[in-house]
Parts: C-alpha cells; sequence; structure tokens
C-alpha cells in the first residue's frame, strides 16, 4: 500500500457516513488517472482506492504518483492478477480495517461514469445496496456493439429467472454497497473469479435481506485500453449461476418436504 499525502479531513456523508470508491485495475495506464480526477471533481468528499494487480503496463506506478499528491486517493498493490472478485475483496477488506461505512464498486475504464455517483450515493441514504443499472427506465448504454448488448441482455435474464432475483442488472458493476449490510454475508464464501461475482454478490445481498435499489446509469464502452472480458469469463458466469438455481431449488425442495412431514408429525 502507499500513498501518504498530508492531513485528510474525515468526511461523513449524512445517512451514509465515510465511503471509498474501490477501483479495480489490470493495465489500465492510460484509463486511471482520468477516471481518478472525475470521481475527485464528481464526489469530492469520497476516498479512492485503486486495487491494482501488478499490472504489467505500469498502471500502479502512475496509481502511486497520483496518491503521492492526492491525500484522498490511495494504492491497494496485489501480487499478480486474480480476477475482479478477490480485487473487490481485498478492497472491502481495506475499507472494513479503515472504518469506512460505504464502498462503491466502479469500472477504470470510463464505462461507469462518475458524474453519476452522486445521484448513487443519495439513493444508497435509503438501501444497503445500490445498482447503477443498465437495465431499467431511464438507462443509457451508449457505443456497446450488438452482440455486447445482446449478451448482458441475456446474461441477466437468465440471473433473474434462474435466481429468482428481482434485479434487472444482475451482473452490473457500479454498486454502492454498506459495509453493514455486507456484515450479513458470508464474503468468504464467494468463490467467482470474474464477472460473476457481481451475480454472486447481488444473489448472497438479496438472501440476506438487504434493501437492493436500481438507478438508472449512462453506461459507455470503454474509450480506451484492452476489456478483460473472455469466454472463460463468460462461462464461469454461466456455469455458477446454473449451479446456484439447482442449489436454490434443491434447497426450496427440501424446505416443502421438510414442512410437510413437520405438519404429518403434529397431527395425531
Ligand atoms: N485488479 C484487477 N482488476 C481487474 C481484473 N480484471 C479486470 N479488472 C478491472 O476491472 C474493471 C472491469 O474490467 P473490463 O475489462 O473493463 O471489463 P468489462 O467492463 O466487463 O469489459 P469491457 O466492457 O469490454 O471493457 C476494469 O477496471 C479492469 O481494469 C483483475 O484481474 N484484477
Ligand atoms: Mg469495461
Amino acid at each position: 500500500m502507499s500513498g501518504a499525502v498530508g492531513v485528510r479531513p474525515q468526511v461523513r456523508r449524512p445517512g451514509l457516513g465515510r465511503v471509498l470508491v474501490v477501483i479495480p485495475t489490470y493495465n489500465e495506464a492510460d484509463n486511471v488517472s482520468p477516471i481518478v480526477a472525475r470521481v475527485r471533481a464528481a464526489a469530492p468528499d469520497v476516498d479512492v482506492l485503486i486495487a491494482d494487480d501488478n499490472s504489467p503496463d505500469g498502471t500502479g506506478a502512475i496509481a502511486d504518483a497520483l496518491a503521492a499528491t492526492d491525500a484522498r486517493v490511495r494504492v491497494l498493490h496485489r501480487p499478480g492478477k486474480q480476477g475482479l472478485g478477490a480485487a473487490y475483496l481485498a478492497g472491502f477488506g481495506w475499507a472494513r480495517e479503515r472504518g469506512y461505512d460505504a464502498v462503491v464498486e466502479m469500472d477504470a475504464d470510463g464505462s461507469h461514469a462518475p458524474e453519476d455517483l452522486p445521484r448513487l450515493l443519495a439513493a444508497a441514504g435509503d438501501a444497503d445496496v445500490v445498482i447503477g443499472s443498465r437495465w431499467c427506465r431511464g438507462a443509457k448504454v451508449v457505443d456497446w456493439p450488438l452482440r455486447r448488448l445482446l449478451l448482458s441482455r441475456c446474461g441477466n435474464l437468465y440471473a433473474r429467472v434462474a435466481l429468482g432475483m428481482p434485479v434487472a442488472d444482475a451482473t452490473g458493476g457500479y454498486r454502492v454497497y454498506r459495509l453493514a449490510a455486507l456484515d450479513a454475508v458470508d464474503l468468504g464464501s464467494v468463490c467467482s473469479q470474474g464477472y460473476s461475482f457481481q451475480v454472486e454478490l447481488s444473489r448472497l445481498a438479496h438472501r440476506a435481506g438487504a434493501r437492493i435499489v436500481e438507478v438508472p446509469i449512462t453506461f459507455a464502452e470503454r474509450e480506451r485500453g484492452a476489456s478483460k472480458m473472455s469466454p472463460v469469463i463468460v462461462a464461469e458466469a454461466l456455469w455458477r449461476i446454473s449451479v446456484w438455481a439447482v442449489q436454490d431449488r434443491r434447497a426450496a425442495w427440501r424446505r416443502v418436504v421438510h414442512g410437510a412431514r413437520g405438519g404429518q408429525a403434529r397431527w395425531p
């Protein structure tokens, strides 16, 4: 970890507390400075943690330079590429250790507009989890190729039906979590490496009774750098959603069977 500059007054948002924006990075050298500048301009009272997986393109060093000039920016250096989910879990742990009340998930590539952040934080006043949603009324997706649109639409439809979650954008990665709500979730059980992490956390939060709210965002295709999306990541998401769906149905069936047996036992 690096980046200790000057005195940094702690700012508590009314109704939310101290907020940390976690930005995972892997080879985002061209994106990390602009995204941090945009976050700082859009929400000057929040802190930023860049969770870099030892990017070969030098993103970590650029992040260090940002942290050296801005006391609200910190860097978590991780030894190597371990996936988005692992980077976020490390960021959540970092936030918890330092007494933050809420964490924001945001991509580094500009797809998640920092200018939408104030609306997400405002919505978190009445929610445990806020999802910046691409698939609710008022949302916009800009410049995405048809195959990505279809993948996201179909993936979300599958997650929603298979898992019975009332969430339109369960794969979306622009979120606010209250850390107190995450206390009710066994983060140690999270097994996703790639983007199924977002679905897994949605599912666990929903099962834990979290108040989940979706706020429309304008989502844009990344402007610079290369996507880390791969067929392996898509396959992992499909596979895990299917496994969770089977597990949920088995559990529901067991409840029905045990409930019926319990009912019979009460009769003479
Ligand atoms: N620390 C870390 N960050 C990662 C890893 N994989 C992806 N990221 C970051 O996670 C964010 C999302 O990754 P993207 O490649 O933009 O994935 P995506 O948004 O689904 O795909 P595109 O829309 O094609 O860009 C970016 O900030 C990446 O740099 C990883 O293994 N470790
Ligand atoms: Mg992206």
